[in-house]
Order: structure tokens, then sequence, then C-alpha cells
């Protein structure tokens, strides 16, 4: 299979306009010559801790500028988190996303503990990923020595539209903690939204910046906007299903080994929508009846839902060099 990081913004312009039908057959077709094409990557989010975000992020229930109803919670302690991911773990979860209402890591108790929290979690045989907000390089590897597998964050939008969102950070900002990410070694979780009030052209330019990255990101999150009210996007209308099935079957032919996951908007989606999106080259999903703060299917639901469509969950630490919990040797 042939992995492109050349691609050209026409190119992508072109895959993304065809007819969907053709679209979504191109991109099953690629995604069959994966061997494990029937297998999803299931990860359960966990809010370690929740609200009070000094950010503007317009789509985010738990910025603090904005009154949406989201309590302020303290840092979880680990035994909580532990005793979530045991109950993820026995749901079938391969990975437990550890997700904080952060701006960035401070080097402080509370890190120290998420650092636990890590490598406790790690040592259940769970892989694990965070998502902290902006982080140093020292931050990412202090990460990957406790045994963090993933870490998600995401450019969101296109480069042009990002100021339209976010002010209180830039598109670069976001690429510098992406790059130090990478360069320890975590592998990167990096995706966006649609249904922010983008145009087709900024869905192309994102997918573009995601494709041509140095390396493909190793999942790529789409999620459909969770409209939230007492957030500036309380308004904007639903994402219809075209919408996500251009977005998956484009990542899916641009990033033909990463995993794209079907992220927030799945509480909306009818089975038939979902199956439309694995066949587009979906191939991973947020499981849990929560993704940090709003509603999501719950385990049984979904696990009905692989059994109709012939899915699997697929098992930890599948593609990693470590077939055990996360040792320093993963990504060499
Ligand atoms: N604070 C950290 C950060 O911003 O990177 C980590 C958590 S943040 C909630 C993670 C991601 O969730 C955001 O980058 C965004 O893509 C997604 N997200 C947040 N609110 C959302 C919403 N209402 N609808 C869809 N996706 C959302
Ligand atoms: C991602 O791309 N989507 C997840 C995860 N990464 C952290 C978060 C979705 C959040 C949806 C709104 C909420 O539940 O608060
Ligand atoms: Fe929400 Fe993360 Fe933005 Fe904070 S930085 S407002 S938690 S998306």
């Amino acid at each position: 299979m042939n992995i492109r990081t050349n691609w050209t913004l026409a190119e992508v312009r072109e895959i993304y306009n065809r007819p969907l039908l053709d679209l979504v057959f191109a991109a099953a077709t690629v995604h069959r010559e994966n061997d494990s094409y029937a297998e999803v990557q299931v990860s359960s989010l966990i809010s370690i801790k929740t609200g009070g975000c000094k950010e503007d992020c317009s789509y985010c229930p738990q910025a603090a500028r904005y009154s949406t109803g989201v309590e302020v919670e303290p840092l979880m302690t680990v035994e909580k988190v532990k005793a979530r991911a045991e109950v993820a773990k026995a749901n079938g979860a391969s990975r437990l996303c550890m997700g904080a209402a952060w701006r960035e890591v401070r080097d402080n108790k509370d890190f120290d503990r998420v650092l636990e929290m890590v490598s406790e979690v790690n040592d259940m045989g769970l892989e694990v990923c965070c998502t902290l907000g902006m982080l140093t390089y020292e931050q990412a590897e202090r990460l990957k020595e406790a045994g963090c597998f993933a870490y998600n964050h995401n450019i969101d939008t296109s480069s042009d539209n990002y100021n339209n969102i976010i002010t209180t950070r830039t598109f670069e900002d976001r690429i510098n903690t992406l790059n130090n990410v990478r360069k320890a070694k975590l592998s990167v979780c990096c995706g966006g939204i649609v249904g922010l009030g983008e145009t087709d052209d900024d869905r192309i330019k994102m997918l573009h910046t995601l494709a041509t990255m140095e390396a493909h990101p190793d999942s790529v999150p789409i999620n459909a906007l969770v409209a939230i009210e007492g957030t500036p996007l309380e308004n904007n209308q639903r994402v219809n299903i075209d919408e996500m099935l251009r977005m998956i079957a484009t990542a899916r032919i641009l990033m033909p080994k990463s995993v794209v996951r079907l992220s927030a908007g799945r509480n909306e989606m009818s089975l038939a929508e979902q199956a439309m999106c694995f066949m587009a080259g979906a191939n991973s999903i947020f499981a849990g009846e929560k993704l940090l703060t709003t509603p999501n299917p719950d385990f049984d639901v979904d696990m009905q839902m692989f059994k109709t469509l012939g899915l699997k969950a697929r098992k930890p630490f599948k593609d990693s060099t470590a077939n055990t919990p996360q040792t320093l040797s993963y990504g060499g």
C-alpha cells in the first residue's frame, strides 16, 4: 500500500468532491486492503479534570467563560481512575483516554498524579492515551516514560478558520505540541471537528494538513460537533451523514494505514448511518455512556451493533512492537 505525505491540495479537493457513493466505494476498497478491516479499535474516555478551562474554544462545554451547566471538578484520584479503567477493560475497551480541561500541562503535583494514573492504567494492560492540552517535549517524554501510549491533540479545523473558533492559542501552538509528542515517540492522535460553521474548503485544508504531516497521525478522530447550549456554537446545525461520510472516506484514502475514529456525534446517529461510516473506512469509536461531558451510546448497544455488522473489537497494543503493556521500546 502506497503511503503518501505529499498530497496536493488539488488532489485532496478532487477526492473530497467525488460523487458520494464513488467516494465511499473508493475508500472501502482502500480499507479492504488492510487485513484487519473488520476490526474496530475501541477507546473509552474519562474526564479526569472537568470544566473551568481558561481557553475560549467556541465548541467546548468546559470553557469557563461560557455557562453550559458543566460543573467544575478537581483532578480525580488515582483510585477512581483505576476503578473506571477496570470497567472499561471489562467492557472490551483496548484504550483508555484521559482528558483534562487544561490549556497546557504544568510541572506540578497534578501532573505527578496524572503520571501515576498513566502508570497504573498501563499496568492493567490497557493502551493509555492522554489529552491534557499543550505539552513541552520534556513533559511528553515524562508521559512516555510513565507508560503513556498515545497523545490526543486535535487541529480541530483548517489553519484559515482556526482564529474564528479559538483565539486564546494559535494553530502553530497546536502543531508545536504535536511535534513534541512525535519526538517523544508517543503515538499521535490528531483530527478535528465538523460542523463548526466551516466551509468545504476548510474541511479539505484540514484533511490536507493531517495527510501531509511528516508522518500521518496514527489515529485521526473525526468529531461531529455536539452543539452545547451556552457556547457560541449552540445554534449550529446538526452535521448530516453525508458530511461525516465525506470526511471519513477522504481521510481513509489519504491516510490508508491510520486509525480513523468516528468520534463525537454517534449518539445522534442510527445504526445504518454508523454502518456506512465503517464501510467508508472508520475503524475506531469511543465507547461508554459518556464522552467527556456529553452522552454516548452504551457499551451494550455498541457491542450489539458490532455483532450485527460483523465487526470485532481490536486487542490492545496490536500494532505496537510491544505486545504487553507499554514499555520504552514502543516506536523504536
Ligand atoms: N483540553 C485539551 C485540549 O483542548 O486539547 C483536551 C480535551 S479537549 C475537550 C479534546 C477535543 O475534544 C477538542 O480538541 C475537540 O476536538 C473535541 N471536542 C470538544 N468539545 C467538543 C464538542 N462539543 N463537539 C465535538 N468535539 C468536541
Ligand atoms: C476527540 O477527538 N474527541 C474526544 C476526545 N478526542 C478527547 C472528546 C469529544 C468531546 C465531546 C464533548 C464532550 O463530551 O464534552
Ligand atoms: Fe475545551 Fe480543551 Fe479548549 Fe479547554 S482547551 S476549552 S478543555 S477544548
